[in-house]
């Protein structure tokens, strides 16, 4: 991982002292201010970005973090708001010395209207502890996505994560219903309401949905949830070619419709990273070998309904038919839920597998579908062209550039990976990536947000007026720039 020359270090900002020790000592109690082994929160999930933070503070209440951030504010010091630190652009983590807020100790659910499906519940709930919550009571979390373990809810809406279930239950835009966090002056902001419709003045808590701990600390979550799917099968999918994953994906609407939950592709290349990574048969291979079939494009498709016999019969005959007039080549269907479990991992596991080799450049794009995939062999080939990857395995920086993602959201994740980070790759990929997505009019973050690695690159995505009115925005509620400085914009 990279640490940053001091000299980049905004003067403006104050330096912990002792006598900051000590208040934060008595505000959050002398076992929750940390000081020592603090490599967990300086270093991202990637371990591609480290910084230097001396302080990592963990507040247990709302009313810790506004008398911390209040602090903060008066004496310029600069602070990071730190959830399940499993983001994916750098923002999770200090870029110098700035101050880790970390929420974890804020992990309580709050309330849950079952009649509604109202879910309330403290910021730093790990999303997966959400999940079986609700589960206990029948109903789903809105959003699924491979970090579940880690990553905590208040993260979730701060970073706007899109995930697995976006397709079937839409953006937290649409389901966050309410919110509280603390404004950088530490101002409590109080909407943790469940209401489906209010129309009295501009929808503020969209504010923070995707701010990226830029305005403030999220300290608590409101969120509608539906009715957990009583029954849910997968199917796995080999295909020859791009065209006939957007042709599979068009039946699938068409014939699976209401019952369509996921629609997941993975290039040959991602599944071979997949399989180095998991160490076991592919859910295509026809025998038990560890090799990966030869089919170019992989999909994975989740149907989730309240009928089982019906939501399988829909499952078996759209694949009959599909696999009848040819779109695609072979198939699976899971038999039984750790089955089901299995052919998740193949997509799952992509990300983390993508690291295996020594480091990774991450795209995470959107992008017009019939022009998704046509990035990944754009990138290829420049990559050929400059002598960095070759088909051959001849040593050199890169050894693959991988595609995959959520086909049903026009999201493509471009995983370029690499022995080790090198400056030649990077200058080989940026901004070529986001020129060829701005081309297209597509966007430089579909889901992971802009944190540190893409600041310098907002506008390939947004017009002046969008940027100046993103600075006017921070300006306003962060006068003193304190709220995950040298990120974002
Ligand atoms: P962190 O990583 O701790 O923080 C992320 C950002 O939010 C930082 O800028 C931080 O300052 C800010 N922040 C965190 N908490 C707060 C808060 N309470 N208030 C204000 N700001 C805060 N993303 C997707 O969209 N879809 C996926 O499918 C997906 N899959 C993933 C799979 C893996 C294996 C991994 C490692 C990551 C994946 N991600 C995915 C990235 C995703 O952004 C994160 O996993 C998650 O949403 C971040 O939550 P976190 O609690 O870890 O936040
Ligand atoms: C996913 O969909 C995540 O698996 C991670 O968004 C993507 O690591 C990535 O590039
Ligand atoms: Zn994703």
């Amino acid at each position: 991982s990279t640490t940053y020359p001091n000299t980049h270090r905004n003067p403006d900002f104050a330096k912990v002292s002792n006598s900051d020790v000590l208040f934060f000592r008595s505000i959050v109690g002398d076992n929750q201010v940390l000081t020592d082994d603090l490599d967990a929160y300086n270093e991202d999930w990637m371990r591609k970005y480290k910084g230097q933070s001396k302080v990592v503070l963990k507040p247990k209440t709302t009313e810790q973090i506004s008398q911390l951030l209040r602090y903060c504010n008066q004496h310029k010091l600069a602070v990071v708001p730190q959830g399940g630190n499993t983001g994916l652009v750098g923002g999770s983590v200090p870029v110098f010395d700035e101050i880790v807020i970390s929420i974890a100790n804020m992990n309580k659910v709050r309330s849950f209207d079952e009649a509604s499906g109202m879910f309330k519940a403290d910021a730093g709930v790990i999303l997966e502890n959400a999940d079986g919550y609700l589960a206990e009571h029948d109903h789903i979390f809105p959003l699924d996505l491979g970090a579940k373990g880690s990553c905590f809810i208040g993260g979730n809406v701060a970073t706007n994560a899109g995930g697995l279930r976006l397709l079937r239950y839409g953006s937290l835009h649409g389901s966050v219903l309410g919110l509280e966090a603390v404004l950088p002056d530490g101002t409590i902001y109080d909407s943790m309401h469940s209401l489906r419709k209010d129309n009295t003045g501009y929808d503020l808590k969209q504010l923070f949905i995707g701010s990226e701990g830029t305005i403030g600390i999220i300290t608590g979550v409101s969120i509608l949830c539906p009715a957990r799917p009583k029954s849910v099968n997968v199917a796995f999918l080999g295909l020859e070619s791009y065209e006939q994953v957007q042709e599979t994906f068009k039946k699938a609407r068409n014939e699976l419709c209401e019952v369509l939950s996921a629609f997941e592709f993975m290039d040959r290349g991602s599944q071979v990273f997949a399989s180095r990574f998991l160490k076991m048969a592919h859910p295509l291979s026809p025998d038990d070998e560890n090799e990966v079939p030869e089919y170019p494009f992989y999909v994975l498709i989740e149907v989730a309904g309240s009928k089982k016999e019906h939501d399988d019969e829909k499952l078996e005959s759209f694949l009959e038919s599909v696999m009848e007039d040819g779109t695609v080549a072979d198939g699976v269907v899971s038999q039984d839920e750790s089955q089901l479990r299995t052919l998740w991992k193949w997509r799952e596991s992509v990300s983390e597998a993508s690291t295996i080799d020594g480091g990774v450049y991450k795209y995470d794009v959107s992008l017009p579908l019939p022009k998704m995939y046509s990035l990944v062999e754009t990138v290829r080939k420049q990559l050929g062209e400059r002598q960095l990857m070759s088909q051959e395995d001849t040593g050199m920086p890169v050894v693959d550039a991988i595609g995959y993602g959520h086909v049903g959201d026009g999201n493509l994740h471009l995983n370029v990976c690499v022995r080790e980070y090198n400056k030649k790759v990077e200058t080989a990929l940026e901004p070529f990536v986001y020129e060829q997505v701005q081309k297209e009019r597509g966007s430089i973050s579909a889901e992971h947000g802009l944190g540190f690695q893409k600041k310098h690159y907002i506008q390939y995505s947004k017009s002046p007026v969008e940027i100046q009115m993103i600075k006017d925005l921070k300006k306003h509620y962060d006068p003193n720039g304190i709220m995950n400085p040298y990120k974002y914009i």
